[in-house]
């Protein structure tokens, strides 16, 4: 096999809001030959999520975060180029955390490595529509939200990878999808796959709670599903607008993940008491244990064309905080990846 090198990202400084280029270095480093039991990878795509911006503060969270100096973990597929582990022959192609690098070599179990389901899509499906944002709108809507046909269902960070599986699977529940997105590409995107009313949250009308105002017109019924990704004005507009016994999966509040000052709270939580009304957050992680149903009935959706899916792709490592970034101006439709080989 012989030594190898890989590029990796390192996390160097800790972000006071939205993070810098140079809270990130670029590292070169030598692959020796794999020792007994490890494993090498070479990964194919990486993925970028909105969590990661958690890992890199110094809070207590679910997981640990970002170490300084460390290389960054995160979703990625590859491919086994050497193997000494029984378990593992080249030419595997497998799941792990050790993205934000070209290769990886140690234990598999080290970084969760698990070989790829069956099924006839492609690899990096399994980093969005197949993977982990596509079981969280899955458990987050069906578990948590409990649609009925004919119910309101309505989506904040709506053309994103965890959104656009949400009001797609809303769709085929027979719900009413209301959607909200940012920019026209995006609404176009939503509303050629059945979504009922977008609303473009970057362009409203001028004047006073202009997002109230928006999903009451689009939800004249009511909202019975709010399944939020955002937090802020658009939590406060589907409390506004929520049905009595409206259920609400938190599954996001990505538009204070880089707030510099405490953010506001919604001003009419008051209405939660009387309209009943469930709010619930939730991690995609207390819910693995319906990954593999949810695989196999995703796998079957997207080869009979119920569910479509889009990635935003940018190549080589190099771009990798760029990728990053861009998940909080709204940089990509669908599933942000990066593209390693
Ligand atoms: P994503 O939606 O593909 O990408 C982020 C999107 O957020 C951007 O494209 C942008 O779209 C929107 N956005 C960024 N800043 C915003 C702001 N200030 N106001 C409104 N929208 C903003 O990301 P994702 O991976 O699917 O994640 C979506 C949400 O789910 C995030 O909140 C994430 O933290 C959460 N999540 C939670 C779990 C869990 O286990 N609970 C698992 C996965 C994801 P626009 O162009 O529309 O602004
Ligand atoms: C996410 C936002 C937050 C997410 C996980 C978290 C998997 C976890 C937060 C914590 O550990 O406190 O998008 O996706």
């Amino acid at each position: 096999m012989g030594s190898e090198t890989s590029r990796e990202w390192r996390f160097k400084s800790r972000p006071v809001g939205l993070p810098k280029h140079s809270d990130f270095e670029l590292a070169t480093v030598k692959l020796a030959d794999p020792a007994e039991g490890e494993i090498r990878v070479r990964n194919h795509w990486m993925t970028v999520d909105p969590y990661m911006r958690g890992r890199m503060n110094e809070a207590k969270s679910y997981a640990p975060g970002f170490e300084l100096g460390q290389v960054m973990t995160g979703g990625a597929v590859g491919e086994v180029v050497a193997s000494r582990d029984p378990n593992y022959k080249p030419g595997d192609l497998v799941t792990s955390m050790a993205g934000w690098r070209e290769v990886f070599q140690g234990p598999a179990a080290s970084v969760g490595t698990q070989k790829l389901p069956p099924y006839p899509i492609p690899q990096q499906a399994y980093l969005g529509v197949a993977g982990m944002p596509g079981l969280t709108a899955y458990v987050g809507l069906l578990t948590l939200g409990q649609p009925k046909p004919g119910e309101t269902v309505f989506v904040s960070g709506a053309a994103g990878a965890v959104g656009s599986i949400v009001c797609q699977i809303a769709k085929l529940k027979g719900c009413r999808v209301v959607a909200s997105a940012g920019g026209a590409d995006k609404v176009k995107w939503l509303k050629d796959r059945g979504v009922d009313e977008v609303i473009d949250y970057k362009a409203l009308e001028p004047g006073p709670m202009p997002l109230i105002k928006a999903v009451r017109a689009a939800a004249p019924k009511g909202v019975d599903v709010y399944f939020d990704n955002v937090g802020g004005d658009h939590l406060t507009a589907a409390i506004d607008s929520a049905n009595p016994m409206a259920r609400m999966p938190i599954c996001g509040m990505i538009s204070v993940y880089n707030a510099t000052s405490p953010p506001a709270g919604p001003f009419n939580m008051a209405l939660i008491v009387g309209r009943q009304i469930k709010i619930q957050g939730f991690l995609v992680f207390s819910y693995f244990d319906q990954q593999a149903a949810f695989q196999k009935e995703m796998a079957g959706w997207i080869q009979s064309g119920q569910i479509t899916y889009e990635e935003t792709v940018m190549t080589g490592i190099e771009k990798a905080p760029d990728a990053f970034l861009a998940l909080f101006s709204g940089g990509n439709t669908g599933k942000m990846l990066v593209k390693l080989a």
